[in-house]
């Protein structure tokens, strides 16, 4: 069957206020360090898009607001279920740690932060600290071989999983990515793509973060601008770099600055994390799919109300 556009707007009207991960930016070792007719453009504006993100496969369609209702009912907020986050970045003096304060664990608050508790950190199985303050630790004697472990100090029940993490000997870590291949417009101008636009969220619902990244053709242009542009693609990427699906938003999304922003969040609170974002008649949901037009509007017989 194919997707139109009329249930996925519905999702729109659906998403909880708290936000969603913001758009950021990251390093890749490919790429980052670095006209349609009037009537087709005027169908593609408000055929906006909640995309269900699995491995190997997109689905669209609206948010089941019961799930959302539920799970705020049980916390007043509805968290993310992530993991421990442990970072180990190597350094000039050592290697620096950083990992989360889960939303379970918060017991209080100071004037310096909130309360949590205590934090092991283990290099290589071996305890060198206990953290009582924060959730960052600078060990001077590790190496770029070291393996670390943070775990929360007790039994307490609140208290969340270990965390386990290998050194960013480097002091950084590239995200490989696969870069789609070069196009030419009808008019014979050929472009090539650059990474764009990133947001995180747990597609897979591992508590891992997975990376949302907008690829841009060269030929991206401003509204202010006429011409054709390359197609925008959107992949969905583990933190190993596997590619889990590429959504193609087709002919009728124009690339530029001001066209695709996209949020990546569990908006139904089911777990897994969904994308939304403006698609239009043309869009490959990754699936396969094509979503198209209202059979109102191909009959002609929708009015706009006001
Ligand atoms: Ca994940
Ligand atoms: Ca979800």
């Amino acid at each position: 069957m194919p997707k139109n556009c009329s249930p996925l707007t519905r999702g729109i009207d659906t998403a909880p206020s708290r936000g969603p991960s913001a758009a950021r930016t990251t390093s890749t070792t490919r790429t980052v360090r670095t006209t349609r007719s009037a009537r087709t453009a005027a169908a593609a504006v408000g055929c906006a898009a909640v995309l269900s993100l699995t491995a190997g496969s997109v689905s669209a369609g609206p948010v089941a607001t019961s799930q959302v209702a539920a799970q705020n009912d049980q916390t007043g907020h509805q968290l993310e279920a992530l993991d421990r986050g442990l970072v180990a970045v190597g350094t000039e003096d050592g290697v620096h740690l950083s990992w989360r304060l889960l939303g379970d664990e918060v017991s209080g608050a100071t004037g310096h932060g909130m309360n949590g508790p205590n934090f092991h950190v283990l290099r290589d199985g071996e305890r060198i600290a206990t953290v009582n303050d924060s959730t960052n630790f600078h060990d001077p004697d590790g190496g770029a071989d070291a393996t670390y472990t943070v775990t929360p100090v007790g039994n307490a029940a609140h208290n969340g999983p270990d965390g386990e993490a290998e050194v960013w000997a480097d002091g950084h870590y590239d995200l490989p990515l696969q870069k789609p291949e070069p196009g030419t417009t009808p008019a014979g101008e050929e472009y090539d793509y650059h990474a764009n636009d990133v947001s995180v969220g747990d597609v897979t619902g591992d508590g891992q973060y997975e990376f949302v990244v907008k690829w841009d053709p060269s030929n991206s242009k401003d509204v202010s601008q006429v011409g054709y542009t390359g197609e925008v693609y959107v992949d969905t990427y583990t933190l190993d770099g596997e590619l889990l699906n590429r959504i193609e938003l087709g002919p009728n999304i124009r690339a530029g600055a001001h066209y695709t922003q996209f949020l990546v969040y569990d908006f139904d609170g089911d777990g897994t994390a969904e994308i939304m974002m403006k698609t239009a008649p043309g869009t490959v949901a990754g699936d396969g799919e094509h979503i198209t037009m209202p059979q109102e509007d191909l009959d002609g017989s929708s009015r706009l109300r006001v």
